[in-house]
């Protein structure tokens, strides 16, 4: 049980802890279907910015191209924006954070964009710990391009003309794990209170957040026979904890009985509470998440929530050993190698 211990919580007042209210975490209005899962999506971003307190100012969107790329347009209009080239947007997030480490990268990304044609940008993002919430709206379909498979369609699931995919998914959460990301999540656009609480802790994270989320596409990929529609995404939505998140600046006990609920400590010092359901899931144990993962794929289910945690490992820029002061803030000066030493290196090369 969360039990508020005085101050207003940010999420009822109409302010939050920097006097912004929810409005100026607004975009403009959606042009994607009406009961298109990332509208939702877009909805729970700007709710988790607006109660952690995220500055858009310094929020950096990116995507690559697809409806769902298309969607940073519709939340957090003060911020800055890049829509990249089909499934590049990891390359050019990884240069906007190498040239401004005070930046707060999101990058929205769709299954296609991903899974095809940007397979390969992913993979290395994945293993470098680049800080970045790296969210992909997953349809199982080219949605923008008329409803084609995308490589996490499901074996056996259906288009609507009734032709059946006969290749195995992709597991953007199995792939992210193996590879490096260093907090990896599942959940549902329509489970409002899922994605918020995962959203509002990647925030606290430091490193790569690989966030897919089930999105419905209503218009492609709705029908029955299709796993990716609302029907089968409710049907077989397999929690694997009931996820509460108390951010560090708010003053919240948390009170549960012992051995029911794991605690785990982000990096600027909020909590993650995970009430434990059907299993004792370690949200910290690699080999446990590839392997309910696996299960769970194999049972035709989701395994959503927080899957895979490590809270403590170098992100990318500190690995390189950055100086604090971002590297696009440098000026000439400090820069540019004075006279004498590139004198030197021309002599060398003569
Ligand atoms: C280089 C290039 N190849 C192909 C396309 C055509 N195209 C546009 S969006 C898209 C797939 C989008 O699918 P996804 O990323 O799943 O986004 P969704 O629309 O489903 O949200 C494709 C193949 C393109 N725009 N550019
Ligand atoms: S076509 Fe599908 S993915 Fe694209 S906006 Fe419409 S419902 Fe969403
Ligand atoms: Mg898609």
């Amino acid at each position: 049980m969360i039990v508020n211990t005085g101050k207003s919580s940010p999420s009822k007042a109409r302010v939050n802890r920097l006097g912004l209210e929810s409005k100026q975490y607004r975009g403009a209005k959606t042009t994607l279907c009406a009961g298109c899962g990332h509208n939702a999506i877009s909805e729970r971003i700007i709710g988790a910015c607006y109660e952690m307190g995220v500055n858009p100012e310094r929020v950096i969107k990116l995507s690559g191209i697809g409806c769902s790329s298309k969607s940073p347009a519709y939340f957090l209009g003060s911020s800055h924006g890049f829509n990249a080239v089909h499934g590049r947007m990891p390359s050019v997030g990884t240069g906007a954070m190498l040239a401004n480490r005070d930046l707060i990268a999101i990058g929205v990304s769709g299954d296609g964009d991903t899974g095809a044609i940007g397979i390969g940008q992913f993979v290395h993002l994945m293993r470098r710990n680049l800080p970045i919430i790296y969210i992909i709206e997953d349809n199982g379909c080219y949605g923008l391009t008329k409803g084609q498979f995308s490589p996490t369609a499901d074996q056996g699931s259906a288009l609507k003309t009734g032709v059946i995919n006969d290749l195995p998914p992709i597991d953007t959460c199995a792939l992210a794990i193996e590879l490096g990301a260093t907090f990896v999540a599942r959940s549902f656009s329509g489970d409002k209170k899922q994605l918020s609480a995962i959203l509002k802790a990647a925030f606290s994270h430091r490193g790569t957040v690989m966030l897919d989320v089930l999105s419905p596409c209503v218009t492609f990929n709705d029908h029955e026979g299709s796993t990716k529609s609302y029907a089968y995404a409710k049907e077989h939505d397999d929690p694997l904890e009931e996820i509460s998140f108390v951010p560090f600046f708010e003053d919240i006990e948390v009170e549960y009985e012992p051995g029911t609920t794991r605690e785990v400590e982000m990096h600027d010092g909020s909590k993650l509470f995970l009430k434990k359901l059907a299993e004792d899931y370690n949200p910290l144990d690699k080999i446990q998440a590839m392997r309910v993962l696996s299960e769970t794929r194999m049972r035709g289910e989701y395994a959503t929530g927080v899957i895979y945690v490590e809270p403590d490992r170098d992100d990318f820029l500190t690995m390189l050993n950055l100086v604090d002061e971002p590297l696009a803030k440098l000026g000439p000066s400090t820069v540019r190698p004075p006279k004498p030493v590139l004198d030197k290196i021309m002599a060398a090369l003569k």
